[in-house]
């Protein structure tokens, strides 16, 4: 780990993610005036859903509105859990649960995933349905973590149960952050009226730390633009390599990898035109079939640099030196033109969108915290 604390702070310690200045500027306007409003609702909300990105429990945590929303009858969704890892997921919901905090992963566009939340919900609401004419439940939550999504599966469940009005009303879902920009209520049932209300994504104006404003880049609560794409990648790789993680892929790809064996013992200079499998042309194949070659490319390039690699990871300047060279692998891997002068962005670009989609596997960015209980739903890494 040292030497990815030492490439942030070498290659990234002139970023501060802080709306007041510096190179970023991530605070939008709206996302102040929408904190404040968001607040305001807080405060006659009767439930929160507070949407967190499953593939970063706590960073995705918006630490502003923790005082506020502890205080409340609070759910916390674990959102995009299809793309993070299942075996470190059990860890973070024994986490949530010794600190007495409902916590549910989810899939937002999974309708059986967010009848769970619903069932969870209205045990929650128990005793307040009995007495109140209308309810109140607010989804919150950093950009782009499936806040409106997560509200038109609810509004679809819902309009299967009760004849609710505007069944044709639905949230703006999109891939950036900053899709929803205004508070808008969903009614979802009467007797006692329920209302879901959907809200703008909102960061805090000042991000703690480094790691937990890159993680946000990554999960895409941040745009890109304001990282930008190659730090965002150069993160991680950081990440990759330190944790090992192209090392397992030799197992997932066992039967491709086994050329790999023999290539990697036996030269030195591998060509990955020769190691390339046979491929048919690229129009007769399905864009599915296309898209795992490309994966596989990908993994080998990383597995094959990180093998190679007689450096230490621990080693600032080693890594920097591995992710360099791993740039121009993947490059290869992903048939960008040598001489393309913008071949490292597009190289950042195509793998990003590969670890956004869960190509790459499923993965938690952050590290389970060890707490007591009482200080469990911390919000961010200490
Ligand atoms: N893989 C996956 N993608 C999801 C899931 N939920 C939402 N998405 C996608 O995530 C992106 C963002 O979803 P939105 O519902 O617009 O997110 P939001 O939180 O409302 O975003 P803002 O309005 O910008 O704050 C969209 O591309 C969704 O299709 C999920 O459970 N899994
Ligand atoms: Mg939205």
């Amino acid at each position: 780990m040292a030497g990815m604390k030492g490439l942030l702070k070498k290659g990234l310690g002139e970023m501060g993610f802080n709306a007041g200045g510096g190179v970023i500027n991530w605070f939008p306007g709206h996302m102040a005036a929408a904190s404040r409003a968001i607040r305001n609702r807080l405060k006659v909300a009767d439930l929160v859903i507070e949407v967190r990105d499953a593939r970063i429990p706590l960073s995705s945590a918006n630490a502003d509105l923790q005082p506020q929303l502890s205080g409340k009858r609070r759910v916390i969704a674990l959102n995009k859990k299809d793309l993070a890892n299942p075996n470190i997921m059990h860890k973070w919901i024994h986490y949530f649960d010794t600190g007495k905090q409902d916590c549910l992963p989810i899939n937002a566009h999974s309708k059986s995933s967010v009848k769970k939340l619903l069932e969870l919900v209205e045990f929650k609401l128990k005793e307040v349905i009995s007495r109140e004419p209308t309810l109140l439940v607010m989804v919150v939550g950093v950009p782009n973590v499936g806040k409106s999504a997560l509200i038109n599966s609810i509004h679809q469940i819902a309009s299967s149960r009760f004849p609710v009005q505007e069944k044709k009303k639905r949230a703006t879902v999109g891939p950036l952050p900053g899709v929803t920009q205004d508070i808008a209520g969903y009614k979802i049932a009467h007797q006692p009226s329920i209302y879901v209300l959907d809200t703008p994504g909102v960061l805090v104006p000042s991000i703690p730390d480094i790691e937990t404003g890159l993680k946000l880049a990554l999960a895409g609560s941040v745009k890109d633009s304001v990282v930008g794409e190659e730090r965002i990648v150069q993160y991680l790789l950081a990440i990759l390599n330190t944790r090992g993680t192209p090392l397992h892929w030799k197992h997932l790809n066992n039967r491709r990898m086994e050329g790999i064996r023999y290539d990697s013992e036996q030269r030195h200079e591998y060509n990955l035109k020769d190691l390339r499998p046979k491929r048919r042309n690229l129009p007769n194949k399905s864009d599915a079939v296309y898209i795992e070659d490309l994966v596989w490319e990908v993994q080998r390039a990383l597995y094959l640099t990180l093998m190679e690699f007689r450096g230490n990871a621990e080693d600032e300047g080693d890594l920097e030196n591995l992710i360099d060279q791993q740039f121009g692998a993947l490059q290869k891997a992903m048939k960008i033109p040598h001489k393309a002068s913008e071949a490292r962005l597009m190289v950042s670009k195509k793998f990003l969108t590969l670890f956004r989609t869960g190509k790459l596997g499923p993965f938690i960015l952050d590290d389970v915290p060890h707490t007591d209980a009482e200080s469990c739903v911390v919000t961010h890494k200490e």
